[in-house]
């Protein structure tokens, strides 16, 4: 049997929220990921992409990155990783490990008791681009694929998705794909679907519950691949609606005052996180008892009665599919502008391949225009 741990969008970086001091977060995820492996005695970890927030990283993030890397590969434990639309890079840090796997376009076999599995892999592509992979004959040969997208069963068309679990080939059993931060094991006809989800809270419109996922691999020919999820401990969030007609200010106050942390976590992770969405009824409430709050990282959102929410800055800031919407209404869509704005949003922090390569095209149509004359 083989067992494989499964995680994604690990983000490494010093902060989250621009103009927040929240640090850590991700740095704590990542070694709780590498215990949990060494704990579980996996053979190697499955890295899905947006392993590092940026394509350009300071020190911390990639020193991070290789510290986990190395102790895991030191207890022979190797790590198969592709690359999210955040990181991209020719050369990946992450191969500075010593047994490390770059699964683009690559086919590995994973020994199981009763049967070998043929994993084959991909970094994030444009949707073109990853529509032919779909079709390719490595893609055809899978029975686990690892990649990184948009996928329509889950952002619908509004994400700008690159396909749908219907695109993909049907010899392929089980799906594993970052970028999508919610944690989701799901099923789409035969073919399973692993979404690890991201490891600790990026936007605060994200689920809270983070977690990783246990693969075993060919214990019995009946159940050829058992999956498992098994959580992170992260910063808490609170939620609360002071929109609510249940609303009660004494509860509130007396739930906020009271409120104690349920697990050990390292000093700099235990500060939680508070989101309140209030309306012009309790504005004063929040005014007086929320806003003068300390011991919490305050996140807000004003419901006007009109049905209208205003979020806090740093929250709009981290939410991609809002821009993508208000580039609707600056761009026609089918037009060239739009296309390449969608590219360059969707490029994370390297915009200047996406205008490389755009240019590259300007050229060859040109050519090719020039040839069929
Ligand atoms: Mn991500």
């Amino acid at each position: 049997m083989t067992k494989v741990l499964v995680a994604s969008d690990l983000h490494l970086s010093d902060t989250i929220w621009k103009h927040r001091p929240i640090f850590g977060d991700s740095y704590y995820a990542w070694s709780q990921i590498v215990d949990i492996a060494l704990k579980n005695k996996v053979q190697a970890v499955i890295l899905a992409g947006d392993l590092l927030d940026k394509q350009y990283n300071p020190s911390n993030p990639v020193h991070s990155l290789i510290s986990g890397v190395r102790v895991l590969n030191q207890a022979n434990i190797a790590v198969l990783f592709n690359q999210g639309q955040h990181e991209m890079m020719d050369t990946p840090w992450i191969k500075l490990g010593t047994k490390t796997i770059w699964l683009h376009n690559k086919q590995v076999q994973l020994e199981g008791k009763t049967q070998s599995f043929t994993l084959v892999g991909c970094d994030y592509q444009d949707r073109t681009k990853f529509q032919e992979f779909l079709k390719s004959d490595l893609a055809k040969e899978a029975d686990i694929l690892v990649c990184h997208q948009v996928w329509q069963d889950f952002m619908g068309e509004v994400g700008k998705p690159q396909a749908a679990f219907a695109d993909v080939p049907e010899n392929v059993k089980l799906l594993i794909t970052g970028d999508y931060h919610d944690a989701i094991i799901t099923k789409h006809n035969k073919l399973t679907v692993i979404s690890p989800g991201s490891t600790h809270m990026r936007s605060i419109s994200e689920p809270e519950n983070k977690s990783v996922v246990l693969m075993t691999l060919g214990e019995s020919e009946k159940q050829p691949i058992q999956l498992k999820q098994i959580p992170l401990q992260s910063r808490p969030c609170i939620r609360l609606d002071l929109t609510k007609p249940s609303f009660s200010s004494k509860q509130v106050i007396s739930y906020l005052t009271n409120w104690k942390h349920t697990v050990d976590l390292p000093e700099e992770i235990q500060t939680p996180l508070l989101f309140v969405q209030y309306n012009e009824e309790t504005r004063k409430f929040f005014d007086t008892h929320i806003v003068s709050l300390v011991n919490f990282h305050l996140f807000s959102k004003f419901k006007r009665e009109n049905g209208e929410e205003i979020f806090t800055a740093d929250e709009a800031n981290t939410d991609k599919v809002s821009l993508l919407q208000m580039l609707s209404k600056i761009f026609k869509e089918d037009t060239k502008e739009y296309d390449l704005a969608v590219k360059l949003l969707q490029a994370g922090d390297a915009p200047e391949l996406v205008l490389e390569n755009w240019l590259k095209d300007q050229i060859t149509d040109v050519h090719s225009e020039t040839e069929t004359e």
